[in-house]
């Protein structure tokens, strides 16, 4: 027997594969279907580490399974490659984004090359490939055309660093995500998309979906729904700049403690527009703290918990309840953009609110009966100090209030409009003309993909505007309505456009007339297992969710959902440090050198065995030898592998076979559950007994091959090659099938007691009746003794485990 040579095997393996093309994959409608996706990278100029690979090596060993059971599976990969990271990459290095993302493109793909996956390459799809994001511009139009997508002035998030807006899924902390600037909020004409439309059923249809408990209450949390009424507040006296307050509350059975009016900022600077002037009530100090809280807001604009101040309008407001009059302040913690950017204060029973009235002296009044002491009380229950409402539950006494006093049931989202563009070059160009007769027209679809220009300047021109706005014989182009002069829309659409769909394009990548050909849609859709990192819990499944929604309301997917089941999400492989991975720790492990040293096996196996799917653990190369050890014990027992005939001569292993059968169960059961590190710890088990006999039958060790295929798939296809040169390939074999009556041992030891006390054991087979028990147990010549001095009074049976003779 040679050594184990994984250097030659994985090579020759991996050229087998290309060149026989056995991983193509077509729709076949007499098999059942399985589509399993990762999250797909961004190449960036790093290359992969060894953490990188983990998810992919999970669902490679997946997609094999089922690929062994019978189902036709799709299982590809592809390039996330617009963006920032892309294009700050190109800038730092000097090199033009498209040549840089070829160059990383081609990095990626080699690495991964040499880890075995098993993804059909004809499939493969790049995000900044004309022909690819044509469908992106596309699905645009047809947002545009549905009016979902339109011009906004208001101020936007703006990295000074970056040169660009920002969505607010882009910051971290009021940073931007990118660099960690400050932002600062400014006014710019920007493209935003409606989500909004979509937010009850992006809510609702969480219900139907097979993810992590974890994953979507993020998603829930992203939309935030919160039912509440819009009430009206006059003011107490009619003014110019206003005469009444609107504001939303979750709490109507309150509104008896109310003790203030507390309004935004930016409310108020509508109320300065609208004419509140010093002559006209504004006191100088009231308009002082007005312009240092923008200030300071535009700083800080998101982060979640400000100190809270706040400044008394001396303007007053009129309770609708009660008539009683209450002073209105502005705070720095009634946020602009949530609500109506008013709210009625209530201390005893809102923390915020109680925060603020301890500070400037307010007075508290409770109106919820509380059963300790400690404010602000936050619970519903029954009402107090309500006058005609006392004794009410809160349930009760917000409908009649509500009704009273006229306000109306609504409910808010947290979820805002998504920002949809950016003043940045790599990106696909929002397919839209600007023309001074015609007004925004969009681009014909026959005229798609508008491509990006060539440009040699393509960094941000720090105006605001897109470096595309300088390439005038771009920019300048006719109207496609009136034919008359007109311009190219210069904003770029944001990095998460392409990855909104690209599920989709796999399908079918290379249609020239349609997103994905409605057959082999309805043939793949949805996506049945899909897995990625918890980075990706909101903004991308949420943008994903909405672009697919809209594309099964115009009929383009026949789904509601795109990820039927996200099996579980993926926890980081940390450096040995206990640290994540970063050129910046020095603790980068780079998979090319650790395939070159231990094997893509050993990595594969190594990687799914280090601990739980969904944990972070730390890299430590000792513990991967572990695994190689493993690899190398299977790769010596091909020596004691016999023919059937010559094993007949010896009596049955019994133990053996009820492991194997043991084995093969918990391997299926393990893979479809992503429980990859028992299912290779069970694996190893077998090996060991298998190792321990003198020589092991051939369907044994290809029963051992078969199930550790989707693992090591460079190994097992050498070892089945040299034992069944048939030229078939392993990862094409069935996979194979457990017998249900072989899962536990049919002998087993039966317990005799007097007494409770043990006296001796003896063996038998399964499930025999308790007669025949009581016979095989009094059948001992000490127990025979025992008995016939004193007979038993009551004999107690515990089938298939004890006998106990009380005397
Ligand atoms: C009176 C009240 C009494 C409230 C009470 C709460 C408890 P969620 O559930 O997070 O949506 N609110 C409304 N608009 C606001 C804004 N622009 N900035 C800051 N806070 C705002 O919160 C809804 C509640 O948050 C509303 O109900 C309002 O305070 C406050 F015992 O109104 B409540
Ligand atoms: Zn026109």
């Amino acid at each position: 027997m040679k050594n184990y040579d994984h250097k030659q095997i994985e090579k020759k393996w991996q050229k087998q594969w290309a060149e026989s093309g056995i991983y193509k994959i077509k729709e076949n409608s007499k098999k059942p279907k399985s589509y399993v996706l990762d999250m797909f990278p961004y190449p960036s100029g790093e290359g992969l580490h060894v953490g990188h690979p983990k998810g992919f090596i999970a669902t490679d060993i997946y997609s094999r399974m089922k690929t062994m059971q019978g189902h036709s599976v799709l299982h590809p990969m592809g390039w996330d490659a617009f963006g920032l990271p892309a294009e700050n990459y190109a800038i730092k290095n000097k090199v033009h984004p498209k040549i840089a993302v070829k160059k990383n493109i081609k990095r990626y793909k080699d690495q991964l090359e040499k880890i075995g996956f098993n993804y059909d390459w004809s499939r493969e799809i790049d995000t900044t490939d004309p022909e690819y994001y044509k469908w992106t511009q596309w699905i645009f139009l047809q947002m545009f055309k549905a009016g979902l997508a339109y011009e906004s002035h208001e101020p936007i998030n703006w990295c000074p660093s970056c040169q660009t807006g920002l969505a607010n899924e882009d910051l971290e902390d009021g940073k931007c995500e990118r660099c960690s600037s400050e932002i600062e909020l400014k006014p710019m004409r920007q493209w935003v998309l409606k989500i909004t439309d979509y937010a009850d059923r992006l809510l609702a249809d969480l219900e139907e979906l097979d993810w992590p408990t974890h994953i979507k209450e993020s998603q829930k949390n992203w939309i935030g729904k919160s039912e509440g009424a819009l009430i009206e507040f006059k003011l107490k006296t009619k003014e110019d700049f206003a005469d009444k307050l609107e504001v939303f509350t979750t709490r109507p059975d309150t509104i008896f403690g109310v003790t203030f009016m507390a309004i935004s900022v930016s409310l108020a600077k509508s109320w300065l527009e609208n004419g509140w002037s010093v002559d006209n009530k504004i006191n100088d100090k009231v308009k002082k703290y007005i312009t240092k809280t923008t200030k300071d807001q535009a700083k800080k604009s998101f982060k979640d918990d400000p100190d809270k101040t706040g400044i008394n309008t001396g303007l007053k407001a009129v309770n609708p309840i009660n008539d009683e009059e209450i002073p209105i302040w502005i705070t720095n913690y009634v946020l602009n953009d949530v609500g109506t950017g008013a709210i009625m204060a209530v201390p005893a029973h809102d923390e915020r609110d109680f925060l603020f009235a301890k500070k400037y002296d307010l007075p508290i009044k409770e109106v919820i009966e509380s059963s300790d002491e400690n404010l602000p009380f936050l619970e519903k229950g029954k009402l107090i100090n309500s006058e005609d409402f006392n004794n009410l539950s809160s349930e009760e006494a917000s409908k009649k209030i509500v009704k009273k006093i006229k306000g109306k049931f609504t409910h808010t989202y947290k979820l805002k409009d998504w920002v949809f563009s950016r003043q940045r070059y790599w990106g696909e160009p929002i397919p839209l003309i600007h023309c001074g007769d015609c007004g925004v027209v969009p681009v014909p679809e026959s005229d798609l993909p508008v491509k990006l220009p060539q440009v040699k300047s393509y960094a941000p021109t720090g105006t605001g505007e897109s470096p595309l706005a300088d390439i005038k014989t771009w920019v300048n182009t006719t109207c496609p309505e009136c034919g008359g002069k007109a311009k190219r829309e210069t904003n770029t659409m944001p990095q998460w456009a392409g990855s909104s769909w690209y599920y989709l394009r796999y399908m079918d990548p290379d249609n020239n007339e349609a997103l994905v050909d409605p057959k082999k849609e309805k043939y793949w859709a949805p996506v049945d297992v899909y897995v990625g990192g918890t980075e990706h819990a909101t903004r991308h499944l949420i943008y994903a969710r909405f672009w697919h929604k809209f594309l099964y309301d115009i009929k383009v997917v026949s789904t509601p959902e795109p990820f039927a089941r996200i099996g579980k999400s993926l926890g980081l492989i940390l450096g040995a440090d206990g640290r994540k991975m970063s050129k910046r720790w020095g603790n980068v492990v780079n998979p090319d050198e650790v395939v070159g040293l231990y094997g893509a096996d050993t990595l594969r196996v190594y990687e799914m065995f280090m601990g739980p799917f969904d944990q972070e653990i730390s890299w430590s190369t000792e513990s991967m030898i572990g695994s190689r050890r493993f690899l190398e014990k299977v790769w010596r027992l091909q020596d004691k592998v016999r023919s059937e005939v010559d094993l007949n001569k010896k009596p049955t292993n019994e133990d053996l076979e009820i492991l194997l059968n043991q084995t093969i169960k918990k391997v299926e059961e393990d893979i479809e559950s992503f429980s990859f590190n028992t299912a290779v710890s069970s694996l190893m088990i077998l090996v060991n007994s298998l190792e321990k006999e003198e020589a092991i039958s051939t369907d044994y060790y290809f029963k051992l091959l078969k199930i550790l295929a989707p693992f090591s798939p460079h190994i097992t296809e050498e070892l089945w090659h040299k034992l069944k040169p048939d030229n078939k390939s392993v990862h094409l074999e069935k996979w194979p099938t457990f017998d249900d009556q072989k899962l536990t041992s049919q002998t087993i030891e039966i317990v005799v007691q007097v007494n409770g006390k043990f006296k001796y054991k003896f063996k038998a087979s399964r499930g025999l009746s308790e007669s025949k028990l009581k016979d095989l147990a009094t059948d001992n010549e000490k127990i025979k003794d025992i008995l016939t001095n004193s007979p038993p009074k009551k004999v107690i049976i515990v089938p298939d485990r004890l006998i106990n003779f009380v005397i």
